[in-house]
């Protein structure tokens, strides 16, 4: 029996350290220590024994159990290490490289006249308001003292969908349902996509942007809407800017006016820009007209109110000298990419 322990002690010894993986380590394992196996055999014939060479064996079977034990601890670390270091290996990676460079956006020349804008007037303390771009006849025309017989409503320059539901022409009808929903003070701004069946051209597009704003409380008056303007153009193109005011008919407001800047390329000497005239029309403005403020339930003997309504791809071209509107729309990276 002491030769037979030796002998599986030899053998285990030798097949373990040539097993080249863990499943064959295990095999190995379940073949020489398991229930059935071969180490087990041995201690089953232990009663064969005489009373002296019992312990002796046994002592043996004990070190020769150990013995594989620690083979097999020893072989399962070794191939764990070569598994590990081969996997280092497969996988190294350069941390030297350069990484790749996502393509870098940035925002439409459109979009940051928009934030600019919104800015301005956000610190003056209005809110910002959005609404339907798909409005009723009732918003857009009716409560703005359009009524059925008004020339802007021909379908000549409008999109309706039904008699009484079209894309909206201005952002105005956000500006009557926030005089409905709300009681004075109001101080809003709505920018906003419109429509109008306009020809495409260097100046002209069916869908285009619009910015309105509405100041409603007790006593304002035309020397708010002219300080809030000035302030307001003063802030997007520079200190030095002038402005100028010449009566206008909007039939929601009266008086109507369209406001001018000095022109920020000559300054006003006159130049290509400005067609020699030193004044650029910039925006159309008045005070909200008694019937707009009464049909949104609001007492006109209390309250009065300015409105102001600017077109925010003039802006973007003037401000970045953009001499025609449909570059703003073609997405082409190689004129995006100057702003
Ligand atoms: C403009 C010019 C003048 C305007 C008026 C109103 C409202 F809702 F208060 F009646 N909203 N917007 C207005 C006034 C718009 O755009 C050139």
């Amino acid at each position: 029996m002491r030769q037979a322990l030796e002998g599986i002690r030899k053998n285990a010894d030798a097949l373990i350290a040539a097993a080249q993986n863990a499943a064959a380590v295990d095999e190995l394992r379940v073949r020489f220590l398991g229930k059935k196996g071969e180490l087990t055999a041995i201690l089953k014939q232990m009663g064969k024994l005489t009373a002296e060479e019992r312990p002796v064996i046994g002592a043996l079977a004990n070190e020769v159990r150990e013995a594989i034990t620690e083979d097999i601890v020893r072989r399962t670390a070794e191939l764990e290490a070569a598994t590990l270091a081969a996997r280092l290996e497969a996988e190294r990676i350069d941390v030297t490289l350069p990484g790749r460079q996502p393509a870098r956006g940035r925002r439409h020349p459109f979009e940051q006249v928009l934030g600019e804008l919104k800015e301005i007037f956000l610190g003056m303390g209005f809110d910002i308001v959005s609404g339907p771009e798909v409005e009723l006849d009732h918003y857009n025309f009716e409560m703005l003292n359009m009524p059925k017989s008004h020339p802007a409503r021909d379908t000549q320059d409008t999109f309706y969908f039904t008699e009484n539901m079209l894309l909206r022409t201005q952002t105005s009808p956000m500006q009557i349902r926030t005089m409905e929903a709300q009681k004075p003070p109001i101080r809003i701004i709505c920018p906003g996509r419109v429509y109008r069946s306009d020809a495409v051209d260097a100046t002209h597009s069916p869908i285009f942007h619009q910015c309105e704003g509405l100041v409603v409380d007790r006593g304002v008056t035309f020397g708010d809407l002219k300080g809030t303007l000035e302030m307001f153009i003063k802030k997007l193109y520079g200190e030095d800017t002038r402005v100028r005011f010449r009566p206008h008919h909007f039939p929601y407001t009266e008086p109507s006016a369209e406001m001018d800047m000095s022109c920020f390329k000559c300054g006003g000497k006159g130049c290509s820009m400005c067609k020699g005239e030193g004044w650029i029309e910039i925006l159309g403005c008045g005070m909200v007209h008694p019937k707009v403020l009464e049909n949104c339930g609001i007492d006109s003997e209390v309250y009065s109110g300015f409105a102001f309504g600017v077109g925010l791809e003039r802006i973007a071209m003037m401000r970045y000298g953009i001499d025609d509107m449909r570059l703003l729309y073609e997405n082409d990276l190689r004129f995006l990419k100057q702003f």
